[in-house]
């Protein structure tokens, strides 16, 4: 599915608005104006924190990187200047409802010694392709807990293309450049997405319903939001706020 694959490659890109809608459509009803939407924003609570300066890296861990195209943006907690939160990832799991597979593989690169998207959503089962844009060496290393574990070098414009099938959330690393974090978020919901860089998400194909959405966010923690009550051919609104409270044993990684 190009749409999908689009908006997970295009994720780590930090002035772009809201990630597309990824289109699922549901068992019954499996008509459109029979379905609703969600249209949602996360947003910070309270006072926010002050923007995570550039990662510092040890300059002689750089090896093969171009110092000057070296991506330092740290992006483990992305608050914009009116209090979206980016890369919260947002799953519905609605029952009996179809799991469209993307038709194309998601994409994931390394480019500028970064990892892009920071955080991947992939649906159990289908497969994600690394590639690596830049013009020296990464190393992927992943860490699960429930799909096969790999440890694998990518070389200069190589790909490699995996399949996860349980649903986790899998730390990835460089052990080349150390700096290199991401996440693939392996889900097994019906719907999801991913907050943009101004907080906001929409889920659609939604059979009417009340549905509280499961969010997680590597710094934050994971939870539920409230109801939200969707209406075939409507879009409900839904902002959940989040804080440094709200951490309750996410995804943080030591
Ligand atoms: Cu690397």
């Amino acid at each position: 599915m190009l749409t999908l694959s689009l908006f997970l490659a295009a994720s780590a890109l930090s002035a772009r608005p809201a990630d597309p809608v990824v289109p699922v459509t549901a068992a019954q009803p499996n008509h459109a104006d029979e379905l609703g939407s969600i249209s949602g924003k996360i947003v910070w609570e309270g006072e926010r924190p002050a923007p995570k300066p550039d990662i510092v890296m040890d300059e002689k861990a750089t090896t093969g990187c171009k110092h000057d195209s070296i991506n330092k943006k740290d992006e483990s907690l992305m608050i914009d200047d009116k209090g979206g939160v980016a890369n919260v990832v947002l799953t519905i799991e609605v029952a009996g409802a179809e799991k469209k597979m993307p038709a194309e593989p998601i994409e994931f690169d390394q480019e500028g010694c970064h990892f892009d998207p920071h955080v991947a959503v992939v649906p159990a089962g289908a497969t994600l392709r690394f590639a690596n844009s830049d013009d020296t060496n990464h190393n992927l290393h992943i860490y699960p807990k429930k799909n096969e574990g790999f440890n694998t070098n990518v070389a200069v414009k190589g790909t490699l293309e995996k399949v996860f099938a349980k649903a986790e959330v899998i730390d990835i690393k460089c052990d080349i450049h150390p700096w290199m974090k991401g996440y693939i978020v392996v889900t097994d919901a019906s719907h999801f997405a991913k907050s943009g860089a101004d907080g906001t998400f929409t889920i659609a194909g939604l059979p009417p319903g009340d549905y509280e959405l499961n969010w997680w966010h590597e710094e934050l923690g994971k939870g539920k939001t409230a109801k939200v009550h969707v209406e075939a051919g409507k879009v409900a609104t839904l902002e959940h706020k989040v804080s440094a409270k709200a951490a309750g044993g996410g995804g943080r990684r030591k």
